[in-house]
């Protein structure tokens, strides 16, 4: 069990985590029925109110605050206690972030902020929510130098060995979001908090945009890759196997530094502004990015066969019997990958640059990031939150729960099964995105696509119901894992944290050269976005005013 001190750190994380995971899941059911056109608001909420509040709670807050409470508690798992100066870090880093989450969350629920998570100019949110966004990010920053010194401390006392897996994975995702951020707190600092609070007329909307996507892109593997460390490295712990290949995990994570942050332009293909060769090489690059994952896919197959064979599997498939199926750790993440392959191929559909033109803006986009971000990486966190809390306050996690977990997990990929189908469908014969409901004025046609049993509203909204329903079982076991659920006295009710045991034998130690990865990185970000950006800023149209529509 880790130190008590720290432990308290990743509780108050997991307990923010799941506040906002409340609020924004009530928003999400709303959402549905709206677009149901079952649903008419208060007149002090509106549509965009809501789906801002639904995407910043869950896609932003809840991630990033369960993330930190995953990596402080890995951290202090895999290279000790947190030091008196690395917890005090932290602590200051964890109140202003969480300062920042509640005055953006205040100007959301005021009605001055419904710009939704993408925050596009030339929307314009009251300048206090930028300026709790930028808290956001600087105590995120603030968090992230406290874990890499911690790992700085591990290293000076353990010289010329690689740190263990968990540790290296978790400095790889804090240096891909320390880059990725510098986009977004670059448009917020010098564009949006000046134009909002007046000091400046207008905003230059493309440059606003491309480094809101410079940012955006990483952005969905900062929540990725934490899923990845659980998929690596307590995965093979649960099916009583070791990391099945130390280097090619350290350097799928590696690959992520380089080729998750100059790919941003595939999210503005279909912009003007910016010439097909930039928009072409960042597709390019777009599919290099692609090849970590497919690394991962074969590594989890890699685990299963080889847990498989080891408890007497025979055949090509004999192996897929022998997974532990009834314990819910495992389920949980196992629903997780499969979710992930429409996800990715999807994303692939998305990257491809004239198939873009046909998904983009659709509902076809809604139902990719339900089936990434939405089920892979919050279903792993949700398998995660299972032991994690319990582990953390020493309580049990009693068979009862354990039954409840899988009510939880079941019915949460029902819900998603639903919803992101029929937003899939719906979005390729055209229902927009980022809207109430569009019928296109009534158009007999529109009618008729409307009404099937998989390209209905309806399906959505009943999809839309579990989820919600799958939810408040989940923040059920969250509350009776925090503070009711029976201590574990006896030593074998206790939880455990399943780490993975990782052989670096045959690991380069230039995998963790760090200059070198972050050098080749910021080469190619160059390369892909100087020129672009550059000229966005010299050959500037007038820029734009602020426009409030609701
Ligand atoms: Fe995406 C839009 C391209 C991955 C999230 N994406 C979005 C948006 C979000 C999002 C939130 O190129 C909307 C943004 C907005 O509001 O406008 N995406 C990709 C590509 C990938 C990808 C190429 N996206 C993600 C992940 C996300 C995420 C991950 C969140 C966590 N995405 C796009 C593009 C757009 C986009 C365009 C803009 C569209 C537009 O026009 O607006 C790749 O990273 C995907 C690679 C993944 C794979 C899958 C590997 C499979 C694995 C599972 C193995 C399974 C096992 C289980 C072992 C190739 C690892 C076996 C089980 C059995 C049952 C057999
Ligand atoms: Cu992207």
């Amino acid at each position: 069990m880790i130190a008590l001190q720290d432990r308290k750190l990743a509780l108050w994380y997991i307990g923010v985590a799941y506040i906002a995971f409340l609020i924004g899941t009530l928003m999400g059911l709303l959402q549905v029925f709206i677009r149901n056109d079952k649903l008419d608001l208060p007149a002090w909420l509106d549509y965009y109110q809501i789906l801002t509040a639904h995407g910043v709670l869950l896609a932003l807050i809840y991630t990033t605050f369960f993330i930190f409470a995953f990596f402080v508690t890995g951290m202090s798992k895999s290279l000790g206690t947190f030091g008196p100066k690395v917890r005090l870090v932290s602590w200051i880093g964890f109140w202003v972030t969480l300062i920042g989450t509640v005055m953006a969350t205040v100007m959301i629920v005021a009605g001055e902020a419904s710009v939704l998570y993408t925050f596009y100019a030339p929307l314009k949110a009251s300048g206090w929510y930028y300026v709790g966004l930028a808290l956001f990010v600087v105590g995120t920053w603030i968090s992230s130098f406290a874990l890499i010194g911690h790992y700085r401390v591990w290293r000076k006392n353990n010289k010329g060995q690689l740190s263990p897996l968990f540790a290296f994975m978790t400095v790889t995702t804090i240096v891909l979001w320390l880059i990725a951020c510098l986009g977004v707190v670059a448009t917020v600092l010098f564009q949006y908090i000046p134009w909002a609070f007046g000091w400046t007329d207008t905003i230059n909307v493309e440059l606003s945009r491309s480094l809101f996507w410079y940012f955006g892109h990483p952005l969905v593997y900062f929540w990725l890759l934490p899923a990845y460390i659980a998929w690596y490295v307590i995965v093979p712990k649960i099916l009583g196997v070791k990391v099945f290949s130390d280097s090619l995990a350290r350097l799928a994570f590696v690959l992520f530094i380089l080729f998750s942050i100059p790919v941003g332009f595939h999210h503005q293909l279909t912009e003007p502004g910016i010439s097909n060769f930039w928009k072409f090489l960042q597709v390019v690059l777009t599919f290099m990015v692609i090849i970590p994952s497919l690394m991962t896919a074969f590594t989890m197959f890699a685990n299963f066969e080889i847990s498989g064979r080891k408890k007497g599997a025979t055949g090509l498939f004999g192996w897929f019997k022998k997974l532990p199926w009834k314990d819910v750790r495992f389920t949980s993440i196992f629903i997780a990958m499969a979710f992930f392959i429409p996800g990715g191929a999807g994303g692939i559909i998305n990257a491809s640059f004239q198939l873009n033109e046909v998904v983009h803006n659709t509902l076809w986009i809604v139902g990719h990031f339900h089936i990434t971000v939405g089920t892979p990486v919050a279903m792993t966190f949700m398998g995660l939150t299972f032991w994690l809390i319990p582990y953390l306050t020493g309580r049990k996690f009693t068979k009862a729960m354990q039954k409840l977990a899988f009510v939880q997990i079941i019915t949460w990929s029902i819900g998603m099964l639903l919803m992101s189908t029929s937003q899939h469908i719906l979005g390729l014969l055209g229902a927009p995105r980022r809207t109430a409901f569009s019928n296109y004025n009534n158009h007999p046609s529109a009618l008729e696509w409307f009404d099937g049993i998989l390209t209905s509203h309806v399906t959505m909204a009943v999809g839309g119901s579990i989820l919600f329903l799958s939810a408040m079982i989940l923040i059920y076991i969250v509350v009776m894992s925090m503070f009711l659920s029976p201590k574990a006295l006896k030593v074998e009710d206790q939880v455990e944290f399943p780490m993975a045991e990782s052989d670096k034998t045959n690991t380069p130690k230039w995998l963790e050269n760090w200059w070198i990865w972050i050098g080749i990185a910021f080469a190619l970000i160059i390369i892909a976005y100087a020129i672009p950006l550059s000229s966005m800023i010299m050959h500037a149209p007038p820029g734009s005013e602020g426009f409030k529509t609701w």
